[in-house]
């Protein structure tokens, strides 16, 4: 197999199992991908990611390239070895960070100015740049240069959008080089299924254009501006007409997607790759996924609950603690707690990609998303 190479192993309705290789090995989809934004998953060793079966892990050029700086993490010989981490890695682009985080932002046509959350200081961003400090960190997978539109936004906001990601786009993948890491592009359009139409033919364009005068194709393609305050059956509207509008032999990922019941239901109109802060956030906040739906661990009625977090569970946190110890680390902050939670929760959505994947290989992703969905843990997701 070559670098890059995907191949459908199955599909199942439109559900897909892909595998993909990377410098760092192959990947097997659908999968959920955990996020280490700033060269770490919060709370979690390497070893533990290892033992969770996680394959590929999100780190946030926006992050990294301000703390430590790209110049630092290629110092340490890219940010696999800064980490310690020899598994397939993705770094999201910031366009997102940017424009969620940024209070002072400039858009031209050029690129972007905004102030860093760190220390207030002015940052330049062109798609050149981008990519630059994305080859310096070095993952496997580098994200476009992208802008991401808030819901609900005008038309003609949504449209130049689409445009400017576009050029964005062709010049991402112009100044691409690193032969060892693939780009991915990323479609917008909001809630418009012709905008989104639009910017898909767009990306395709680029690529034919690309190839022609030598030049690189996408890696495969990011599904961003959704999970932006919509609701989920506006989202599910259009993504599936989306999502089979890519090109078939590559991934589609659905960017900073990570509700259970939300994963099982986009895989079923053609997603293969997903990645949420959802589970190791909400572990730090306390709140558990189980398969009877979510359980607030603060909550008095564990207080002597001595059975595990969730009979049904068989990660190292269930193998061996119990709902009421869980409680007592939440309640009084103890770091341990969140650990032990982030794990947890980890392995909830691994675990379910998993036998996601196993069921598109069994070529029964229907009966497999019904029973999801008339599990109690459905609609609490
Ligand atoms: N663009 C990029 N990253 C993202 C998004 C996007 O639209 C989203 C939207 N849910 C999450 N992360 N570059
Ligand atoms: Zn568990």
């Amino acid at each position: 197999m070559a670098l890059f190479d995907c191949t459908i192993e199955a599909q199942s309705g439109h559900a897909r199992a892909l595998s993909y290789e990377t410098a760092h090995g192959t990947f097997r989809t659908p999968m959920f991908m955990p996020v280490g934004t700033s060269a770490t998953v919060k709370g979690i060793t390497v070893d533990q990611l290892h033992d969770l079966q996680s394959q590929v892990v999100l780190a946030n050029t926006y992050h990294l390239s301000m703390r430590p700086g790209a110049d630092l993490v290629e110092e340490a010989g890219g940010v696999h070895k800064f980490m310690n981490y020899d598994g397939p890695m993705l770094t999201d682009s910031g366009g997102f960070q940017v424009f969620s985080l940024a209070d002072t932002l400039k858009l031209d046509a050029d690129g972007l100015t905004f102030r860093s959350i760190y220390d207030g200081s002015y940052v330049r961003w062109t798609p050149e740049s981008n990519m630059h400090i994305q080859e310096q960190i070095g993952a496997d997978i580098a994200m476009q240069l992208d802008q991401c539109t808030p819901y609900p936004a005008e038309r003609s906001f949504v449209a130049n959008a689409v445009d400017l990601s576009a050029n964005w786009a062709r010049r991402c993948l112009a100044a691409h080089k690193r032969p060892d890491q693939t780009l991915f592009g990323i479609v917008q359009g909001g809630m418009e299924l012709d905008l989104r139409m639009e910017s898909i033919r767009r990306l395709r364009q680029i690529e034919d254009e690309s190839l022609a005068a030598g030049g690189r194709r996408f890696g495969g393609f990011g599904i961003g501006g959704y999970s932006v305050g919509e609701d989920h059956e506006t989202m599910f509207e259009t993504l599936g007409q989306v999502a089979r509008a890519c090109p078939e032999d590559r991934p589609r990922y659905l960017m900073g997607v990570g509700n259970p019941t939300t994963l099982v239901r986009a895989v079923r109109e053609g997603v293969d790759m997903f990645d949420c802060v959802l589970p190791t956030r909400t572990a730090r906040m306390g709140t558990a996924f189980s398969s009877t739906g979510r359980m607030n661990m603060r909550n008095a009625k564990y207080t002597r609950d001595f059975t595990p977090l969730d009979h049904n569970c068989t990660c190292p946190t269930c193998q061996s603690y119990t709902r009421a110890y869980l409680r007592h680390l939440v309640k009084q902050n103890e770091m341990l707690g969140a650990i032990l939670l982030s794990v947890h929760n980890l392995h909830f959505l691994l675990d379910l990609m998993r036998r996601a994947r196993e069921a598109v290989l069994a070529d029964a992703y229907e009966e497999f998303c019904q029973a999801w969905m008339n599990s109690p843990a459905a609609k609490d997701y």
